[in-house]
């Protein structure tokens, strides 16, 4: 166990001065001021000393999402909770509270239900990473507790891009079988987000994989938003319902609460295949055509339009709503941008954005995966240690625990 995390070395920014100069910083014009520091915090709930063992897990899970979710009193406060991982790329969280994190090279590691890494992968991915390639998106099969203890991964393989089944057994996964295949890999423009709908249907987002005409042709897997039946993502190798069409390298994607709509993020143009910027956030419905690469910026016609666009590139990255309720940010959604090195807050007015206030500028470097833990925390992963990055801290890459602010 020696990758465990010592006590020592996890920091929770308690002082409210800086997490509200970390939260407050960078807001594009929207007005919002952060809120004054009180001086209060929510302190971080205490671990209950459920045992290791058969039944507790679930019974702590069913107590957890039954509790009120955790909020900071007077701003955002921001823990690191896991240190020394290597791109990060995607989190989900177990049932029981725990979370499995994808580091890109192949690993996949275990934060169990008190927020401590575990040393030793639960699996090693074989995979063929080249460029922005490797152990990408994971998402946790929604029957999990119900007898389907499968885990859904988004691999590079020699064969392409591959969506992956394994089972859980105990704190191992181990390879159950190839869901989907037929995606070409290539060295940038993997996309790789995988999440499943609140209709248990299984949604991939495919990236042009750097070969921009594979977007608009159907034949084609790539650059396209996928969805898969229960009946498809828990048994071999099937056709996937082209779900939309004409997407560059959309990495990011969530459903709206309340409503349903499924809101994503894609990266616009980086020079080689046109002028850098125009990137994407877009509601994304069935048969929907979004563009790429016969349209971009807020030039759509005879396409669906995004709903909010960056002019200047910040590359978003993950993306997730906050779900749960007793905050001021019930209801957004939440952008990790790598280019931006921030956090994006996005309020939504129905399919409209109407707010960006950005979080965490400059602070942590790139960020990668947004994922709203059990508890009502946001955890955010880093990517400084990928080929465009550089560490910001000795500690990079990181998982950071946001609880948002009361309200
Ligand atoms: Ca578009």
């Amino acid at each position: 166990m020696s990758g465990l995390l010592p006590p020592p070395r996890r920091i929770a920014l308690a002082s409210l001065a800086i997490v509200g100069a970390l939260v407050g910083t960078g807001g594009c014009g929207t007005g919002e001021a952060p809120a004054p520091p009180t001086g209060s915090v929510t302190p971080r709930p205490k671990a209950t000393a459920a045992p290791e063992g058969t039944g507790a897990p679930t019974r702590r899970r069913r107590t957890q999402r039954a509790q009120a979710p955790v909020r900071s009193q007077g701003g955002a406060r921001v823990e690191v909770i896991a240190t020394d991982l290597t791109v990060p790329w995607d989190i989900a969280f177990l049932p029981d509270g725990r979370a499995l994190a994808n580091e890109r090279p192949g690993r996949i590691r275990l934060v169990d239900a008190e927020g401590r890494l575990q040393g030793e992968p639960v699996a090693e991915v074989p995979n063929q990473a080249r460029g922005e390639g490797g152990l990408l998106g994971i998402a946790v099969d929604p029957e999990f507790a119900g007898g389907q203890p499968f885990v859904y991964l988004y691999v590079t393989t020699a064969r392409g891009m591959q969506v992956q089944r394994w089972r859980m057994v105990g704190e191992r996964l181990r390879a159950d079988g190839v869901v989907l295949g037929g995606i070409a890999a290539g060295s940038i423009h993997d996309s790789g987000r995988l999440r499943f709908g609140p209709d248990r249907r299984l949604y991939v987002a495919t990236g042009d994989a750097g070969r921009r005409q594979l977007a608009q042709n159907r034949r084609s897997l790539n650059g396209k938003f996928l969805r898969l039946e229960p009946r498809q993502y828990r048994a071999a190798t099937s056709r996937p319902t082209i779900y939309s069409l004409g997407h560059r390298n959309p990495q990011g994607l969530d459903w709206q609460p309340g409503t349903g709509r499924l809101f994503a993020t894609e990266h616009g143009a980086s020079g080689f295949d046109g002028p850098s910027g125009d990137d994407e956030v877009n509601v994304i419905r069935r048969g929907g055509n979004y563009g790429w690469p016969l349209v971009r910026g807020s030039r759509h016609e005879g396409f669906i339009g995004p709903v909010h666009l960056y002019r200047r590139t910040v590359a978003p990255s993950g993306a997730a709503f906050v779900t749960r309720g007793g905050s001021s940010w019930t209801g957004d959604l939440l952008v990790a941008a790598l280019k931006g090195e921030g956090l994006h807050r996005l309020t939504v007015r129905g399919s409209r954005v109407t707010a960006d206030q950005l979080l965490l500028s400059r602070t942590y470097g790139r960020l990668r995966g947004v994922t709203e833990a059990p508890d009502g925390s946001v955890w955010v992963t880093t990517s400084n240690r990928d080929s465009y990055g550089s560490p910001v801290s000795r500690d990079d890459d990181r998982i950071l625990r946001i609880i948002p602010p009361a309200g």
